[in-house]
């Protein structure tokens, strides 16, 4: 009776959070990826952390709508719900 509890052992971990992730993603918002732009964490993406993402970056003037040369939050989600028309 060894084997079945192994059997449901991997089930398990099988229908963990992790194996969810990958089902229904049609419209998920990403509000963690601000946090993860923002590495010094004072709550703007400076040109500087932009740099991540270069499509960021040849978009930054254009994204960062008052021209203060950094990015708020408000502005970096403006970007992102751009990039996911683009992709359509
Ligand atoms: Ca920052
Ligand atoms: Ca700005």
């Amino acid at each position: 009776m060894k084997k079945l509890l192994t059997t449901v052992a991997m089930v398990v971990i099988a229908s963990s959070p992790a194996g969810v992730a990958t089902a229904g993603t049609t419209e998920m918002p990403k509000p963690n990826l601000f946090e993860m732009m923002d590495i010094d964490q004072d709550g703007v993406i400076s040109q500087q952390e932009a740099a991540e993402d270069q499509s960021l970056v040849n978009e930054f003037t254009t994204v960062d709508s008052d021209g203060d040369k950094k990015l708020t939050k408000e502005e970096y989600e403006q970007y992102l719900a751009q990039a996911v028309k683009k992709s359509g």
